[in-house]
């Protein structure tokens, strides 16, 4: 039987820790502002190449590669675009980075696992979109949809055969202590991998409540099954 779990179990905990690490070194902030020209005259590059953050400007947008692990090869990627900004008190064209992605090599094989989509102003870029890859096949089994910085879609191939198989969704609601929470109300699954949707599942207060099944076919639910919430 299918674990009613959000996360699919295959997501190890080598993955989670390894992932931790690289999401801590790739929050930095997005708020500094970047004089053009300034890099190369205030820190010419260095002839050993073993700066952690490795910085390339195109004059239209950034690209910052980090090295989270110290074995010279970067594994987190932040792009960002360039955008102009007032310029300083000497008359110097300034121009703000805008963070627009963020590429993830979480178990350093030199393979994207996680990507990360931005939208916003320079410094309140807030998350769209991220991508994973739980089994480091290089196909795309995980997909997290927010809303204004909400989650409110996730996508999963718990089946790893390349086509998502469980769809989740998600509502800001308000707990027993009215504090805002953001509740899974439904999972829609295709449980036989024809593609079609064939169980939907109704959550309450965080509680599946009812089961719906399609039995003719037409990509509804008609027939519905109550699920007693008492453990
Ligand atoms: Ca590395
Ligand atoms: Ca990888
Ligand atoms: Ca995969
Ligand atoms: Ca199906």
């Amino acid at each position: 039987m299918t674990s009613l779990r959000p996360h699919p179990a295959r997501r190890s905990g080598q993955f989670a820790v390894a992932a931790g690490l690289a999401l801590a070194a790739a929050c930095g902030g997005s708020k500094e502002q970047t004089k053009v020209g300034q890099a190369t005259e205030d820190s010419p590059r260095a002839a050993v190449n073993n700066d952690p953050i490795q910085s390339e400007n195109t004059g239209s947008a950034i690209i910052e590669r980090i090295d989270v692990n110290n074995d010279q090869k970067p594994d987190v990627f932040k792009h960002y675009s360039l955008v102009d900004d007032a310029p300083d008190a000497k008359g110097n064209k300034v121009q703000k980075k805008v963070l627009i992605r963020k590429e993830i090599d979480v178990n350093f094989d030199q393979k994207i696992d996680i990507v990360e989509y931005y939208k916003g102003a320079s410094g309140k870029e807030i998350k769209e979109r991220e991508e994973f890859d739980l089994d480091f096949d290089g196909r795309v089994d995980e997909i997290r949809k927010y809303e204004d910085g909400t989650l409110k879609e996730v996508n999963l191939d718990l089946g790893f055969d390349g086509r998502m198989d469980t769809w989740m969704f998600y509502q800001m609601t308000q707990n027993e202590e009215g504090k805002p929470v953001n509740r899974l109300i439904e999972r829609r699954r295709d449980t036989n991998a024809d593609g079609a949707i064939d169980v939907w599942e109704y959550y309450v207060k965080g509680q599946l409540h009812k089961i719906g099944t399609d039995s003719n076919g037409d990509g509804t639910p008609d027939q519905f099954t109550r699920v007693d919430a008492k453990k």
